[in-house]
């Protein structure tokens, strides 16, 4: 044991002075700068199957290009996303991420690290700093553009009704996309025969979603329409329909967003009608962008997600390779 441990540590001398891990010489082999870069990442929590994905997107991302990874889960709390920035700067790290649970309240924290020289990432979720200096770049989905992309569709599939009852389940409270969600989907229906009769956040989950909808279903005899801001809500929404004897998709059309499997599952059984996706795999951009930031690299303030849209029929043909 006491051998290998000297043998590792000759090694790791010798590529300390020499600066090549690889034994080719040049090119590739090069990657003792990279070997040394430390990132630390705050997530959100595990709310959602959206959440998942992206936590093992960016944790195999990272393992898969040789970079140490510090990851911490929020549960959803701002504070606890602080106090890993926090402890993240006290550890000196190369780069901050994080995927901020709510969008106000960030600039201490942000100044600290910037007064650290240490670049932040944005990841998914954006803040809501005026001084866009705190942070080196955002990478994420355009979540209004997301809203309109459902509006669109609800103004379609309801081209010919009078008048249409809609209930809306919200993401997290004060987070990025929960607050544009609503405005993309505001921005594009707006015939008056359009009502919101009810918008309540059931906080991103299947639980969340369930439980807000069984209350609207209580609360109101008709309701034409869900719109969910993510997958789980809307599948929290279906139990909730099921169990008051109607069926989701007939008796009530349901849109959400997201696109993860259990979401595009409903759908391709007719029990979620549309759906807008968000892309969760964030993690081989991130690697990308943290290595350039740490280089002191220019990078781009703003990196936007590609994303598209599902309809039933395109839903049965996706499932099969989706990825998550
Ligand atoms: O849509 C939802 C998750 O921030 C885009 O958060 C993400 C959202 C996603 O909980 O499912």
């Amino acid at each position: 044991m006491k051998k290998l441990i000297g043998a590792a540590a000759i090694g790791a001398l010798l590529i300390a002075l020499t600066g090549c891990a690889g034994g080719g010489g040049g090119g590739e082999g090069d990657a003792g700068a990279e070997g040394d870069l430390i990132v630390g990442f705050s997530q959100v929590g595990a709310e959602s199957g959206w959440r998942t994905a992206n936590t093992t997107s960016i944790q195999s991302a990272f393992e898969d290009a040789g970079i140490e990874l510090k990851f911490s889960d929020a549960q959803g709390k701002q504070e606890n996303q602080i106090k890993a920035i926090r402890s993240y700067i006290q550890q000196q790290v190369d780069v901050i991420a994080f995927s901020p649970v709510v969008e106000s309240g960030w600039d201490t924290v942000l100044k600290e690290a910037k007064d650290a020289g240490i670049p932040v990432v944005l990841t998914d979720r954006s803040v809501d700093s005026a001084d866009d200096s705190l942070y080196a770049s955002f990478l994420g989905s355009d979540f209004i553009l997301e809203g309109e992309k459902a509006g669109e569709w609800v103004n379609t599939e309801f081209a010919d009704a009078d008048a249409v009852k809609v209930v809306e389940l919200q993401g997290t409270t004060g987070a990025a996309p929960a607050n544009d969600r609503a405005e993309g989907f505001r921005n594009v229906v707006t015939d008056p025969k359009f009502e919101i009769i009810a918008s309540q956040t059931g906080d991103f989950t299947r639980a969340g979603g369930k439980q807000v909808m069984e209350a609207f279903l209580q609360a109101n005899p008709q309701i034409d329409l869900v719109y969910a801001h993510n997958d789980d809500m809307g599948l929290g929404a279906i139990e909730a329909i099921e169990a008051a004897g109607m069926v989701p998709g007939e008796d009530i059309k349901i849109v959400t967003v997201d696109a993860v499997k259990d979401g595009m599952t409903a759908l391709a059984d007719g029990k979620i009608n549309f759906i807008v996706e968000c892309s969760p795999l964030l993690g081989p951009q991130l690697v990308e962008i943290a290595e350039k930031v740490a280089a002191g690299e220019d990078v781009e303030k703003r990196i936007v997600t590609e994303e598209t849209t599902f309809t039933q029929e395109q839903a049965i043909e996706a499932l099969p390779d989706r990825q998550y």
